[in-house]
């Protein structure tokens, strides 16, 4: 498919136009499809940057967004990282609601349909909610449906964090365990490429993926070795009928995300300020700023003065996961840090490894892999593109850090990078090239967020 070259310098409203045009055609009645063909389910963190982008054109839509979502969480707490629509034909995405026969096999699982998956993904949901509540403040009605929403929502985002706080990290480590790759929400970056190749593939049915068909060139996608073993992965929790404990033993792929953890600090900070806004009682708020303080000493025992980045680290096989991706930038995200981890952190995103790479075509913008890396690629997926939800997530970071001109020029470049190339999943980073699927409902979304930053600074 023919992708056509846009302007360099966009027409701000018509970037705004355009966005709220793609999360139209993906709106499903309530809740949003990831992107058109590729991915017609809801996805989880999809739908926390989802609800920020929404946040700017309907509260109450915005709002309903997360309502849906939060409707299928698990009795655990956990938000699941698919709700599949009962409407998409079983072709259209693998593995699908027949391959997880979720509600069938998982005690836990909410009554189905619609069925969802077993996984769960990055927490951003209450960054989102708490936008939502930001953005409508101040104007009349749309104040009082957002904190209508925040005070039905905020017990469930208690829930969620509690759930990925526990279950997920026992040992009070501060640092959230992943049982897939999938998980993590960077499929197949190479963080992970180690932990995966550890894992044995049993005997299985055989299966057809159905995501190469989306796509131009299937060097975007994962392959087929990283397929299987994804599936396998879901093998395994399926036949444990996901029991937290029993998957938390023994499952062969256990490791510490640190992004993840990153934005659960994030997400916290966020539900410690929406809990001051729907009057929680004083120990929960308590519970969540120790979960803030957790989630910061836990990134920083995982911090590699060497790379400079904070590390994953594999619980199966008891080590570090040493991998220059832009999860190390973790601390950044989680905040609370002091000046010279800061610097350091920000020298990393200049160095050689990240936007001092030669050739980039914007340098603000990392990319998902350092390209001094072995498994570097610059057209697949997590291991080498740029992406706009993770230039967002930097954008935020660097506000807060009070890194205003460094911030404005993240801004700058993912803007000028979407003006050119369209709403597309990723972006190759020394050409600027748009891949993966067009018209991803979190890059209109984060483009919203961008436009109407600019427009309250000017
Ligand atoms: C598996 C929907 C999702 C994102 C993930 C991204 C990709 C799915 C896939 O698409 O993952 O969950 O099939 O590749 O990696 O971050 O949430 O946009």
């Amino acid at each position: 498919m023919e992708r056509e070259e846009r302007s360099e310098d966009p027409n701000l409203s018509g970037m705004a136009r355009r966005a709220a045009e793609v999360l139209k055609g993906n709106d499903m009645g309530g809740w949003t499809r990831a992107a058109p063909t590729l991915y017609p389910h809801q996805w989880s963190w999809d739908s926390g940057f989802i609800a920020i982008g929404l946040a700017h054109l309907d509260t109450a839509r915005a709002a309903r967004e997360l309502t849906l979502l939060f409707r299928r969480q698990w009795r655990t707490g956990k938000v699941p990282h698919i709700v599949f629509n009962p409407l998409a034909p079983p072709e259209s995405y693998f593995p699908g609601p027949e391959h997880w026969i979720s509600a069938g096999v998982f005690p836990d699982a909410p009554p189905a349909p619609p069925y969802t998956s077993a996984l769960c993904q990055p927490p951003i949901h209450a960054v989102g909610a708490l936008r939502i509540w930001e953005v409508a403040k101040g104007r009349g009605k749309d104040e009082k449906t957002a904190l209508a929403f925040l005070r039905e929502i905020y017990p469930k985002m208690l829930r969620w964090h509690r759930y990925l706080l526990t279950d997920r990290d026992p040992e009070e480590s501060g640092l959230v365990t992943i049982y897939h790759p999938w998980e993590s929400g960077t499929d197949n970056s190479p963080r992970w490429d180690e932990a995966l190749e550890a894992v044995e593939i049993g005997v299985m049915a055989s299966f057809r993926r159905r995501d190469l068909a989306h796509v131009d060139d299937p060097s975007e996608r994962p392959t087929d070795k990283d397929y299987a073993r994804y599936i396998w992965l879901v093998e395994m929790i399926k036949r444990a009928r996901c029991d937290e404990r029993e998957i938390y033993k023994n499952h062969p792929f256990r490791v510490k995300d640190v992004l993840m953890s990153a934005i659960l600090v994030l997400a916290n900070e966020a539900l410690l300020e929406i809990a001051g806004l729907v009057d929680a009682p004083d120990e929960e708020r308590e519970r969540i700023s120790a979960w803030i303080s957790r989630g910061r000493s836990g990134l920083e025992s995982r911090w590699d003065d060497e790379f400079g980045l904070c590390l994953d680290y594999d619980v199966r096989w008891r080590k570090p996961l040493r991998v220059r991706t832009v999860a190390g930038l973790a601390p950044l995200i989680s905040g609370g840090i002091p000046e010279s981890r800061r610097s350091r952190l920000l020298d990393t995103l200049d160095s050689g490894y990240f936007g001092g790479a030669s050739g980039l075509r914007r340098l603000s913008l990392p990319p998902s892999t350092s390209p001094s890396e072995r498994r570097f690629h610059s057209r697949s997926y997590w291991r080498g593109p740029v992406w706009p939800v993770i230039n967002w997530l930097i954008w935020k970071s660097l506000l807060r850090e009070g890194e205003e001109t460094r911030a404005a020029e993240v801004r700058r470049e993912a803007i000028a990078q979407i003006g050119a190339g369209g709403f597309a999943e990723y972006f190759e980073p020394f050409t600027g090239e748009p891949l993966g699927s067009d018209d991803q409902s979190w890059t209109a979304a984060v483009a919203l967020d961008w436009v109407a930053s600019l427009r309250d600074a000017s």
